[in-house]
């Protein structure tokens, strides 16, 4: 279909410096969080970027900003994307890199002069990470909806910011770029991504051919108690709220991971009211995030945290409660895209391994509208969600290489199904029709 297209490394890895300069921590990591002024500049870099190449740039109501060839709006794209958004103590590359080496896939097409020819748009979800405005793929998952979230007008940042007016704010930072509906066909989707783990990098191989990711569950714990004086009120009298959390958490960290290798328990936030030093915590609250392969495994540890809860609230005079408010269940990527990343990275030579994501990814949104999967590049110690992030220059142009080729032989097979389809008459699998 096309000569050998190169895509221009140098680029990229400058591109990826520049970006990371956007919501910049002076120990070299990026606070760029969904919505915030630093991630709109990023958006608005991109977006010009895009524009002064004459490329089509639109945004949908989550604020997804999309890049596409024009004239080729009436075509269902095999859609190349991540997110720009951060962690609030983030690294440069988490959802960078993706976001960067697909616009570097259209740059190297359009400068081929080959950009006509070829059914392709960029993504850039909105907040991925679900740190500010829980719960995370949340643009991705307005795509796959057709609808905004539910508590859009209700849920508020820690300052008290309306998620409604966050997004209108981001919206109108591209006055230039018309919004568009949520959602449309796409033919297939992919998306690289930094491993954020440590496989890789131990195994010494170069691009991870994502096939499944395993679950995830976020939820609000909150504990009431009553508040006293610190002073005065002895043992049998306390109602304490943080004492309950604390015993829960303690016997839920030393039974949880250690129990099974593939189980993950992280609480990543705390706090307590009235936050008084010298006054019983009358409520103690916590986020908790779990993560298992297994649904039934996810529904094990569930029900352990609501029993733990139980038994440390009675014991204390407290009461506890448990919200789920994020369930990103374990799936499984198309298995010819996954052949289309492992074909891609032994034609360019590298060492692949097929894997499954300890991470969710927007791709898990997109996965049940069309055919998609993941590449991943090691990142260094496999630490992530850290300003210590890395990943070497040569890791970045592999997988950006291993994503343009991938997007190809995509689209060569999507084709080839398709004329299959006229052939035969029946429908295949893998989508439908470019
Ligand atoms: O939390 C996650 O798994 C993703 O990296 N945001
Ligand atoms: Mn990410
Ligand atoms: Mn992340």
């Amino acid at each position: 279909m096309t000569k050998r297209l190169r895509i221009d490394g140098e680029r990229l890895v400058r591109r990826i410096a520049e970006f990371a300069t956007i919501g910049g921590t002076a120990a070299g990591g990026v606070n760029r969080q969904a919505f915030s002024m630093e991630d709109r500049e990023a958006r608005g870099k991109l977006a010009d970027l895009a524009l002064s190449r004459g490329l089509k740039v639109t945004q949908d109501q989550a604020a997804n900003l999309f890049i596409a060839f024009p004239g080729r709006e009436h075509e269902k794209p095999v859609l190349i994307g991540s997110h720009l958004d951060s962690q609030p103590s983030g690294g440069r590359f988490d959802g960078a890199l993706g976001s960067l080496a697909a616009f570097e896939v259209i740059e190297t097409i359009a400068d081929a002069g080959l950009d006509y020819s070829l059914p392709i748009e960029l993504v850039i979800w909105s907040n991925e990470e679900g740190s500010r405005y829980a719960p995370g793929t949340m643009g991705s998952r307005a795509f796959a909806d057709g609808s905004l979230p539910k508590d859009i007008e209700t849920l508020k940042d820690g300052e008290g910011k309306p998620l409604s007016s966050e997004i209108a704010a981001t919206l109108a930072a591209l006055p230039e770029v018309s919004v568009v509906g949520l959602g449309k066909p796409i033919a297939a989707y992919l998306e690289l991504h930094i491993e954020q783990g440590p496989i890789l990098e131990a195994e010494n191989v170069e691009i991870g051919a994502v096939s499944s990711i395993q679950g995830t569950r976020w939820f609000d714990v909150r504990i009431q108690g009553e508040t006293g004086h610190a002073g005065t009120t002895p043992l049998t009298s306390r109602r304490d709220a943080l004492a309950t959390l604390i015993q829960s958490l303690a016997e839920l960290q030393a039974t949880i991971m250690p129990r099974d290798a593939d189980a993950r328990f992280t609480v990543g936030r705390i706090a307590v009211e009235p936050a008084s030093i010298n006054a019983i915590p009358a409520v103690a609250t916590a986020n908790i995030d779990i993560r298992h392969p297994s649904t039934e495994y996810l529904d094990t540890i569930e029900e352990l945290l609501q029993s733990t809860l139980n038994k440390y609230a009675r014991s204390n005079g407290c009461t506890a409660h448990l919200d789920r408010i994020f369930d990103m269940p374990p799936a499984e990527f198309d298995p010819e895209i996954v052949s289309c990343i492992e074909e891609a990275a032994i034609e360019l030579g590298f060492s692949v391994k097929r894997m499954v994501s300890g991470a969710f990814h927007d791709a898990l949104s997109v996965q049940p509208l069309a055919p998609s999967a993941m590449i991943f590049v090691p990142c260094r110690n496999g630490i992530s969600h850290n300003e210590k992030e890395f990943v070497e220059p040569v890791n970045c142009v592999a997988g950006a290489a291993t994503l343009l080729q991938s997007t190809l032989n995509a689209i060569t097979k999507i084709a080839r199904l398709h004329e299959t389809e006229v052939q035969t008459g029946n429908q295949k699998k893998m989508g439908t029709a470019l």
